[in-house]
């Protein structure tokens, strides 16, 4: 796969019949302590083969360091043809936990839905999907030379069907909790567990990291940071089940998130939580899922309490960190947003490698004190569970989700009956020749291996029935003809699918909230953009101004081989430029010539503060403003200067250009035109016009001291040496 070249989905789609996964199970990232670049780091691990680094990189040799820690991309667009690109763009930043969530709760689904429909209620989990999805990262982890472990939810009454789909697809880890589907999703108790058991032992036989789902009580409870006791309840009981059903303790990751966020005193509260978990479930993996309990629009704000989150995952620890994107609150899953997200924990993790090598957690007081109070809530919690009658009778008593500090209750917590839930009275007992369609099934069966069987899938993947489509509408093929066009030279907006038009406008406007976002959607709607929404609006001040993101879709397109694209020059690095200057040594002469008292462009050119030429160690001579350019030539060649710069405001008659004449024809007058390179800057200037007056460069606005630098160290160092090779 080309770096330039986009994935082409037409033929992930084709032949998928026959296509399978090159492995089954989990894969860690392995530590590769040691040097990058001019740092040494602790906590990282293996670099990617291609990669984008932060922003900042450009100043540290590019080096783009890999934390130690699996990263996680949570995806949930629905359309895995759309995903597929963003997993991408998410590996390339560092991403290798893809974990996709579909629109539809697969939990609802009562069994195996085949093809690639959208359908009405959203998209559910497909073979179809896992396994173009599945290979389209076999090319992308060859791409950045890491392997990508795919994740899914192993949830609902199909869970066992789930599980062996997941098993035969290759798909390396998979959210697995009958207290969920319980909790959540209104299952009944006994066929939930009993399901749970079936999924448990099939993820365990193929290496599947299994991630608990503890977390939601504090996703839905009303004042999220009282329900940490049950947190470790919940974690306990199905810790405890899987390790019964024989999973390996390697192979349960507990999902764990700091439970408040600020303005609330979060690391005084989430840290002592987080010690006390890992303290209780030593052994256990963890997945360190961010806050979104108290996300709102404001993606500021979710990134903040990220970096918050990653701090507790740094004190603590994380094997997996999850990168919920920051627009969640939004509901409005984007592209971007993932990247971004997976790199705002790439940065915080890598910028607090070894942080625990030089903080140690304060245990007596303070913290000790809130760690025990946490450990012995939580063990009264599962005792009482015990002196009750057991979970089911828990259950009845609305035990779970209560926003009370255990054992406070408020009584607002979730009540199930053991009788009730969907699927209740649906479990059988296995006939005495009940014959396990699959290895790894948990329980009685009559037959010892599948040879009985003469194979299961499971061993023999041929025997897999494989679907490719049932509607022959709602499917893939067809979404894929629409957005055709804008997969090649048609360049339309895009979000989240491919053509989906949707573009983000900003606005500060002068009025109060309300006044503001009518007349921001008036805007909007003035500019051309279907369906704009006021996604985010934050009150600057209740007269003087509201700032708000809306979002429309623009109906329109651009045929990029048609655009004329200006040819573009990236500056050398700063650090190319630095040691260029300091081996050849680097002397310029400035001054605003004419009768033109502008300096500060000029200043800003020159000086170290804000970037200037200075600063990269280049002898800098400023002679002033209306300076004539006589003098200037004279000022250079007495100073035995390698270039002149001049500033060029004033355009009036065209005298800039007269200006960059006149120097150029005194210096073929003097005789010295070729000791200098000529440079003239100001805000009418245009390289190609400077070059038809006779200079060798010409700066516009927006110009940069290291433009100018690196024009200057490129054109008299580089060049020639080039030239001599
Ligand atoms: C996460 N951001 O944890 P449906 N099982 C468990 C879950 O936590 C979830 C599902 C199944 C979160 C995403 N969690 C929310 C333990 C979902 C999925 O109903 O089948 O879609 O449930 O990654």
């Amino acid at each position: 796969m080309e770096p330039n070249h986009k994935l082409d989905l037409e033929s992930l789609l084709a032949d998928l019949e026959h296509y399978r996964p090159p492995r089954q199970g989990w894969l860690w990232r392995k530590t590769a302590p040691g040097q990058r670049g001019p740092f040494s780091y602790r906590e990282i691990s293996a670099d990617l083969d291609r990669s984008i680094g932060l922003p900042a990189s450009r100043y540290f040799e590019d080096i783009d360091p890999q934390p130690d820690t699996v990263i996680t991309t949570e995806i949930a667009s629905g359309r895995f043809e759309d995903d597929i690109r963003r997993m991408r763009m998410a590996a390339w930043h560092g991403a290798d936990h893809m974990m996709v969530i579909r629109t539809a709760g697969q939990s609802h689904f009562d069994g195996l839905l085949e093809g690639t429909p959208e359908g009405v209620g959203g998209v559910p989990i497909t073979r179809k999907q896992l396994r173009a999805t599945r290979k389209a990262l076999d090319v992308i982890e060859d791409e950045v030379g890491r392997p990508i472990n795919f994740h899914s939810y192993v949830s609902g009454v199909a869970g066992p069907e789930i599980a062996v789909l997941f098993s035969e697809e290759g798909v390396a880890g998979a959210h697995q909790d009958p207290q969920y589907n319980v909790l959540y999703r209104n299952i009944n108790v006994f066929r939930s567990f009993v399901d749970a058991a079936a999924a448990k032992a099939i993820m365990a036989g193929s290496c599947m990291l299994q991630i608990d789902g503890a977390h939601n009580a504090n996703a839905t409870a009303r004042e999220a940071w009282k329900v940490m006791p049950e947190l470790l309840v919940q974690h306990a009981i199905n810790c405890a089940f899987s390790c019964g059903i024989g999973m390996d303790s390697q192979q349960i990751a507990l999902s764990t998130v700091p439970p408040t966020a600020p303005p609330a005193p979060c690391i005084s509260i989430d840290l002592p939580y987080a010690v006390a978990l890992r303290e209780f479930f030593d052994g256990f993996r963890f997945r360190a899922q961010m806050n979104t309990r108290y996300m709102e629009s404001s993606t500021r704000e979710a990134t903040v309490t990220h970096v918050l989150n990653l701090l507790i995952s740094r004190l603590t620890s994380a094997d997996i960190q999850s990168t919920i994107t920051p627009d969640e609150g939004r509901n409005v899953p984007w592209h971007h947003y993932n990247v971004q997200a997976v790199d705002t924990a790439k940065q915080a993790l890598v910028g607090m490698d070894g942080l625990s090598d030089l903080v140690e957690l304060k245990r007596q007081g303070y913290l000790g004190d809130r760690i025990r109070e946490i450990k012995e809530r939580a063990i009264l919690f599962l005792e009482e569970i015990l002196e009750t009658g057991g979970y089911g009778a828990a259950l009845e008593r609305g035990f779970f989700v209560d926003s009370g500090f255990y054992p406070e209750r408020a009584g607002d917590g979730i009540v199930r009956t053991m009788e009730g839930g969907i699927s209740a009275g649906t479990i059988v007992q296995r006939d005495a020749d009940y014959w396990a369609p699959v290895c790894h099934h948990y329980g009685y069966n009559t037959a010892d291996s599948c040879d009985s069987i003469g194979g299961c899938t499971l061993c023999r993947p041929e025997k897999i029935q494989y679907i490719d489509e049932l509607d022959a509408e709602d499917n893939a093929h067809q979404r894929l003809k629409k957005s055709r066009p804008y997969r090649s030279h048609w360049l339309r907006p895009e979000v989240q699918w491919a053509g989906d038009g949707v573009v983000v406008v900003n606005f500060f406007l002068p009025a109060d909230s309300r006044t503001a976002k009518y007349a921001a959607l008036a805007m909007a709607e003035k500019m051309g953009l279907a369906d704009a929404e006021v996604i985010h609006s934050e009150c600057m001040h209740p007269a003087e101004g509201t700032y708000l993101e809306v979002r429309g879709v623009w109906d329109g397109s651009i045929d990029s081989s048609e655009l004329d694209l200006p040819e573009e020059k990236e500056p050398l690095s700063e650090r190319t430029i630095t040691e260029q200057v300091a081996g050849h040594g680097l002397k310029v002469v400035g001054a605003t010539v004419g009768e033109d008292e502008h300096s500060v462009g000029l200043r800003e050119i020159l000086d170290i503060k804000h970037g200037g030429l200075e600063g990269f160690g280049i002898d800098c001579h400023y002679l002033g403003t209306s300076v004539p350019v006589e003098k200037v030539v004279d000022a250079a060649v007495e100073a035995g200067a390698d270039a002149i710069l001049i500033s060029t405001i004033i355009s009036h008659n065209d005298v800039h250009q007269w200006n960059m004449r006149k120097l150029h024809s005194l210096c073929q007058e003097k005789g010295v035109r070729d000791k200098f390179l000529l440079v003239a800057g100001g805000t009418q200037v245009t390289d190609e016009m400077a070059k038809a007056n006779g200079m060798d460069a010409g700066f516009g606005r927006g110009t940069k001291g290291i433009d100018v630098a690196s024009f200057l160290v490129e054109t008299l160092f580089l060049q020639e040496q080039n030239s001599e090779n």
